[in-house]
This record gives structure tokens, sequence and C-alpha cells, in this order.
């Protein structure tokens, strides 16, 4: 009886470890250009982001913190998985800017993330 109990004590902490490892092993935004946080130029119209493992991005927006409408993205998004990703889109002018990504990931997981950065007014 004892002996039935530890196992299936063993085989919880198992399952809980391996559903760990799984939720650690899901694709994520590991950089992005520019970095989270960072001030760029005016006239940025590209940004870059990795993936610790490919992605298929099927949303990119990029919006003004403070209202205003998204940038107007200049090209579509890749239909293929890929490990870094850049979207193009019209020139940003100063001000602070997030960035909200949806993808799919190769195991069928839909992934999310942001980041924020900003735009120098002209010198
Ligand atoms: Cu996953």
């Amino acid at each position: 009886m004892r002996m039935r109990l530890l196992r299936s004590a063993i085989m919880a902490v198992l399952v809980m470890l391996t559903g760990t490892a799984a939720v650690l092993a899901h694709a994520r935004m590991v950089a992005s250009v520019p970095r989270d946080g960072t001030t760029v130029a005016a006239g940025l119209s590209e940004i870059e982001l990795s993936f610790s493992k490919p992605m298929r991005l099927t949303l990119v927006r990029v919006h003004p913190l403070k209202g205003g409408d998204d940038a107007v993205l200049t090209g579509s998004l890749p239909a293929a998985f890929a490990n870094a990703v850049t979207v193009g889109f019209a020139a940003l002018g100063p001000g602070a800017y997030a960035v909200s990504w949806t993808g799919v990931a190769e195991d069928g997981h839909v992934m999310k993330g942001s980041f924020a950065f900003s735009v120098a007014a002209p010198q």
C-alpha cells in the first residue's frame, strides 16, 4: 500500500517536471532591434524580432503609446517559420511606441509578446 502511494507521488512529481520543461521549451522572443526600452533616431522604418525557435508571425502591431493610429506595415509577414523576422513600416515620427506580436510556434502554440522603444525628435 505504501509502495503504491510512493509510486503515485513519484508519478505526480514527474508529470509536474515534464509540464514545467514543456513550458520552458516554448518558443519566445529573445531579441529585438530596436531593443526593448531603447531610444532610436528618427526615421526608423523596420524592426527585427528574433526568437529562440522558429516562429510564424501572424500579427505585428507598432502602435504609439500615447494614442493615434498604428504604423502602417509596408510588407507582408513571412508565411514560413523563421528565427528572425524583419518587419517594415512607414517611417515613424518622434514618440514612444509599443510593438505587440502574435505568432504560432512549430509546436502549434500561439505565442504573444511585446516591447517598447522611443523614436527621438530630429536634431
Ligand atoms: Cu510551446
